[in-house]
């Protein structure tokens, strides 16, 4: 189009100088157009045929100028909306690859969350373990405590079984039977010593402290507190029956060391047979009674 308008402008300025000059078609158009230029201005040096022509190209050329400047620019704007349609795809595609890596992303924290969360589980479950742990140690080594100390009994248990009577005591190669059990009503002292006799024993001889200890330690221990004090005695084979004050063991040795309580023995009374009672103090164990008290007693005879 930029073409038609050139050659309009060009027709146009043939229609002039055709309209200005009358003469017969010999003339070429150079010729035409240095007629019609030195007709327009005074006399000149250029040669106005030339003049036109030059300026002609120049505007031709402008006019191409512009025409290739609009014909880009245009192409440019033609362009446009494509690239806009590449570039939305572009978007498009940008914001799918977004959105699958935001997903992926969302994802990713979700196993990151759901996983620091497992490690904190499993943090704990150890914690947990070792507190287990440190408490099976902890009973593991009062087993093994438990253990040796028993293993340390087990000989004498052996010992027990094989050289006392079951319900016996094997205290240094002797067997001792104490009437702890309620099994056994209290006795008087001849009673009790027929008991002792029927098992093959005697009321104990306690004729050394060692023995006197053993035995206090014992009664101590199977003392029943709702017992007056009276009755917890427990007979042993000691009595001054011959005379009064000289006090014999049961075969008739006579007493050298006595672990009297104060003031015993006091024959208050008739007081002839001989009983240890639980003490503290396992050297102030004895008193004198009345034979025919019911007390418990303690029996005592050689080990097997
Ligand atoms: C008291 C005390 C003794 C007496 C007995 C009799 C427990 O001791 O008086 O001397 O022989 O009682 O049971
Ligand atoms: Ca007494």
């Amino acid at each position: 189009m930029e073409a038609s308008v050139f050659d309009s402008a060009y027709n146009k300025l043939i229609s002039q100088e055709d309209l200005s000059v009358d003469e017969p078609p010999r003339h070429s158009n150079q010729e035409k157009q240095q007629v019609s230029l030195s007709m327009v201005g005074p006399a000149s040096t250029w040669d106005p045929k030339r003049v036109l022509e030059i300026t002609l190209a120049v505007l031709a050329a402008v006019l191409l100028a512009v025409d290739i400047g609009l014909g880009v620019y245009y192409n440019h704007l033609t362009d446009e909306p494509r690239k806009v349609e590449s570039i939305n795809r572009e978007l498009a595609t940008l914001h799918k690859t977004y959105n699958a890596a935001s997903q992926r992303r969302h994802e990713s924290q979700k196993r990151l969350a759901e996983e620091t969360r497992q490690q904190q589980i499993t943090k704990w479950q150890l914690e947990h373990q070792t507190i287990r742990s440190k408490d099976y140690k902890k009973q593991a080594d009062k087993i093994q405590l438990d253990i040796a100390v028993l293993k340390s009994h087990l000989p004498m248990l052996n010992e027990g079984c094989r050289r006392c009577s079951p319900g016996w005591t094997l205290i240094n190669s002797a067997c001792y039977f104490f009437s702890f059990s309620d099994r056994y009503s209290r006795r008087s002292w001849q009673e009790a010593r027929q008991f002792c006799n029927k098992h093959g024993s005697d009321l104990v001889v306690v004729d050394t402290s060692e023995k006197q200890m053993i035995i206090n330690q014992l009664i101590n221990h199977h003392q029943d507190p709702s017992m007056s004090i009276t009755q917890s005695g427990f007979w042993i084979g000691l009595r001054d029956v011959e005379e009064e004050g000289v006090w014999r063991w049961l075969k008739g040795t006579r007493l050298i060391e006595g672990y009297w309580n104060d003031g015993e023995p006091n024959n208050s009374g008739n007081e002839n047979c001989a009983a240890t009672y639980p003490r503290d103090n396992p050297f102030k164990g004895w008193n004198d009674a009345p034979c025919s008290y019911n007390l418990k007693w303690i029996c005592e005879m050689p080990a097997n």
